[in-house]
């Protein structure tokens, strides 16, 4: 079994509920070890768009990345992810941020997920559950990461993780 650190976002319909059945269809084939707080985030990217609700997920998998990334597109098509534009409005948004220490650059799937460190919408939740994770490439913390960063989007701690 391999840790795995998962992004999860939605910005439309009901956020929290759309992340919430997510984190419970993850079930299905992950073992969910840790869930962050959810934060209400300013749209980065393509700003006239509704504010996110953005999490992080720590998973157990046998899954190959591959797979994973295959069943992570099934569970936002079956949450009934609508995404018109690169950035633009989503009901789900599932990313896979670290697999293990693996590198990975497929035309398609890139792992560590390249802009995390640039981003504190990802940074802020991922540091409430594994601030001493090291990243593979930049060889920092993720703590560090967060407190080095120059992310002026604003990100609002919403409430405690919700119920599992
Ligand atoms: N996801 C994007 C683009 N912009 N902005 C915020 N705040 N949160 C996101 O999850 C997000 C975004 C593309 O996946
Ligand atoms: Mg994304
Ligand atoms: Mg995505």
């Amino acid at each position: 079994m391999t840790d795995v650190y998962l992004g999860v976002g939605s910005n439309l319909g009901d956020k929290q509920e759309n992340i919430r059945k997510a984190i419970e269809l993850l079930q299905e084939k992950c073992a969910v070890r840790a869930v962050s707080s959810l934060y209400s985030t300013e749209p980065v990217g393509f700003a006239d768009q509704d504010w996110f609700l953005n999490g992080a997920v720590k998973i157990e998998t046998e899954l190959a990345p591959a797979d994973l990334r295959s069943f992570l597109r099934s569970i936002e098509e079956r949450l009934g992810k609508k995404s018109i534009r690169k950035n633009g409005p989503r009901t789900i948004d599932l990313d896979i941020l670290f697999y293990g220490s693996r590198t990975i650059n497929e035309v398609d799937l890139t792992i560590p997920h390249p802009r995390l460190h640039e981003r504190l919408f990802v940074l802020a939740p991922l540091g409430e559950i594994c601030p001493d994770l090291v990243h593979p490439l930049l060889h920092k913390k993720i703590r560090d990461l967060k407190s080095g960063i120059r992310d002026e989007h604003q990100v609002e701690r919403l409430r405690p993780a919700p119920a599992r």
